[in-house]
């Protein structure tokens, strides 16, 4: 029968006129995401040449943050050239008489899980390398960072609410130990530095930790509850990718030069077997 319950969100109507309603980007999305990608290829070079104005031994971070930045242009060429993207319907539901049906969809930048999935593990090979952090806890702070941007992926297309919002708790729960590797172990780790090292450490992860748990919040309010439009999605989490990638690069690298002799023990991993230059 055609009579459906508007609580039951029929997927098969054949005989209801269908409506379709699509969140897109929009201009504004689309000129914010070349934006980003010219200033990630921008930074990526310029990290490149940081990194070789300093001898192989002492070029640790810079590669790392020159990865960062490398695989965030990728990514965000993708996105801007129209790849990396897909629909995905969130609600479909019948007109107050049943007269017709209405589908609404929205573009989901998967590209984004991609990029994170790579770049957020670096972002914390840099902190846990930068504080001394032990093998052990640097290894599980990389491999809840793997699940929570894998869990916000399958909670971006999850089909319904109880599989979106419960991969998103599981998201969230591994994101409490990262930031539980970071605060407590980090700062256990760092405590037998310098002040200077430590100081900036504490900056430096706080900052991180600070834009980082926007990116949950972003997620809830767009992907999420659907409450913010694609464009507005764009446009934050393009603000949050520049302060946490080339922004937080460009502090770590200009301060770490300056602090280079502090994190000599773990260069010993980066440079063994290189010959000196
Ligand atoms: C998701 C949804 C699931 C729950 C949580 C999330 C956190 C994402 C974070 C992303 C950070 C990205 C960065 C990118 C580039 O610099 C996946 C949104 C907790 C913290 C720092």
């Amino acid at each position: 029968t055609a009579t459906a319950s508007p609580t039951s969100f029929p997927t098969v109507t054949p005989d209801l006129p269908t409506f379709y309603f699509t969140d897109v980007a929009s201009d504004t999305g689309k000129r914010t995401l070349w934006v980003v990608t010219v200033f990630m290829a921008l930074s990526s070079l310029a990290f490149y040449a940081m990194a070789m104005r300093v001898p192989v031994q002492k070029r640790l971070f810079h590669v790392l943050t020159a990865f960062i930045t490398t695989i965030a242009f990728i990514s965000y060429f993708a996105m801007a050239s129209g790849d990396g993207i897909n629909f995905h319907v969130y609600k479909e539901k019948t007109t107050k008489h049943h007269t017709a049906m209405e589908v609404y969809s929205r573009q989901v930048y998967w590209a984004r899980y991609v990029d994170w999935s790579l770049t957020t593990p670096l972002l914390l090979m840099d902190l846990g390398f930068l504080a001394g952090l032990n093998g052990a806890s640097l290894l599980i702070s990389v491999f809840a960072d793997v699940i929570m941007v894998l869990t916000g992926l399958f909670a971006a297309f999850g089909n319904s609410d109880g599989q979106k919002w419960g991969y998103y708790t599981m998201g969230c729960a591994a994101y409490l130990v990262i930031v539980y590797q970071l605060a407590i172990n980090g700062r256990t780790a760092i405590s037998n530095k310098d002040t200077k090292t430590k100081t900036f450490f504490t900056m430096i992860a706080g900052y991180t930790l600070l834009l980082w748990t926007a990116y949950p919040i972003v997620w809830g309010i767009g992907d999420g509850a659907r409450l913010m439009n694609v464009d507005a999605e764009v446009v934050c989490y393009a603000i949050l990718d520049v302060l946490a990638k080339p922004i937080f690069g460009f502090w770590l690298l200009t301060t770490h030069d300056k602090l280079s002799r502090n994190t000599a023990s773990l260069e010993g991993f980066w440079a063994s077997g290189l010959t000196q230059e």
